[in-house]
């Protein structure tokens, strides 16, 4: 029987833009579903570029102006995955115009826009997603069940850091994830958002929380052209960093768990280091992307001389998605995260049930980064705000 198509439309086609394209390709090759994604059309300002995307990427055709594409009858969904300052202005046009979303994260630039965004979709009755692709690893999901399964008991505590090395040189140009008026934030929005999620995904809402802002190299060369060649012009002239280089925050969760949370692009060695700590009375887990396939397990009811952290290779049937790819012991990777999670996006239009995380996860994770830049600000303990 032939499969329901949905035609995608993405707006963008950096880094996000492969993981995504790529992940809308290998899920019908791995996941039986009544849905086969399309790659309809690509959208990007500069028509070289992402002419040349498409054809690598494989999408069917272009257009060079976003508004059109959402105009566009033969596009089903919109997928974001520009930077953060245009999240609000696309998604709320595609929900308008009845497509579903999905964006990357963090949802938007600020909790109003992404309050705007949620009452977008909930008006138009969309399918809507935050592509907080770390949920999506197998280990990840199944440090789930066993929370769920209550094998770790009540939850004392979550700590997460999340660290990156990448612009520790101060000749690192100044891109867009470091200016406020494109990324919100630094470190915090970008990364930290992804240790919220986990946080929230695995423990609970977030009510207060104390934190501290830093950047260190506060002034970057402009001119960053492809390459990362300088115009000549350009050649010496500098621009201030607006965003924090790293940030560290304490948390109190709604169950009485403490949460401890660092992310930082300062962290020498540490390319992609995203990584969490849960202990509860009946046991802990540790789980590090850098090594996205492992689980560490320590059981209270172990043999006494037998304790300890054990470290379970998440690659076997029991563990979710895995079973779609290769026997056990056969790893998968980073991109894998992405299949998961569109994967679950495509069954939420086919079955017109509203998978997570949702936009509202998205606006319940902006409020914590609020609150966190309000809390360095005052210096004081902030009270995050609740929704839904
Ligand atoms: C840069 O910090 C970045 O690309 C993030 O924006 C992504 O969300 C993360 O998955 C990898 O690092």
């Amino acid at each position: 029987m032939a499969k329901q198509e949905i035609n995608i439309g993405m707006i963008g086609y950096q880094f996000m833009g492969k993981a995504h394209s790529h992940a809308y390709r290998d899920i019908p090759f791995f996941f039986d579903s009544e849905v086969k994604p399309v790659l309809k059309a690509l959208a990007g300002r500069n028509e070289a570029e992402v002419n040349k995307a498409a054809e690598t990427m494989g999408w069917e055709s272009t257009e060079t102006d976003w508004r059109r594409l959402i105009e566009r009858e033969d596009i089903d969904v919109i997928d974001i995955v520009t930077p953060n300052h245009t999240h609000a202005e696309m998604a709320i046009a595609a929900a308008e115009a009845g497509k579903h979303i999905i964006t990357e994260k963090p949802l938007a630039l600020t909790l109003e826009e992404a309050k705007a965004m949620y009452r977008a979709v909930q008006k138009n009755k969309v399918i809507h997603m935050v592509c907080h692709n770390y949920r999506f690893a197998p280990a990840v999901q199944y440090a789930k069940r066993l929370i769920e399964d209550d094998r770790l008991g009540r939850i004392y505590h979550f700590r997460a850091d999340y660290l990156q090395d990448f612009i520790m040189d101060p000749s690192f140009p100044l891109v867009w994830r470091l200016k406020k008026e494109v990324s919100g934030s630094g470190a915090l929005g970008d990364i930290g958002a992804h240790s919220i999620d986990l946080a929230r995904f695995l423990v609970g809402e977030i009510m207060e929380l104390v934190g501290t802002m830093e950047t260190f190299v506060k002034k970057r060369p402009l001119g960053e052209m492809a390459g990362g060649l300088k115009a000549e012009s350009e050649k010496d002239q500098y621009g201030e960093v607006t965003v924090d280089d790293a940030v560290a925050f304490l948390a109190k969760f709604s169950n009485g768990a403490l949460g401890t949370f660092e992310a930082t692009r300062f962290a020498g060695g540490n390319r992609n280091k995203n990584k969490f700590e849960l202990n509860g009375e009946k046991g802990s887990i540790r789980w590090d992307m850098e090594n996205m396939n492992l689980l560490d397990v320590y059981l209270v009811d172990d043999e006494p001389g037998l304790q300890g952290f054990r470290t379970i290779n998440c690659t076997e049937e029991e563990h979710p998605y895995v079973g779609a790819y290769w026997p056990p012991g056969h790893i998968i990777g980073y991109e894998h995260t992405f299949i998961h999670l569109l994967y679950e996006f495509l069954q939420g239009i086919t079955k017109q049930s509203q998978p997570y995380p949702s936009f509202l996860d998205g606006v319940r994770n902006q409020a914590v980064l609020q609150a966190v830049e309000q809390s360095a600000e005052s210096r004081r303990w902030v009270k995050v705000e609740q929704f839904g």
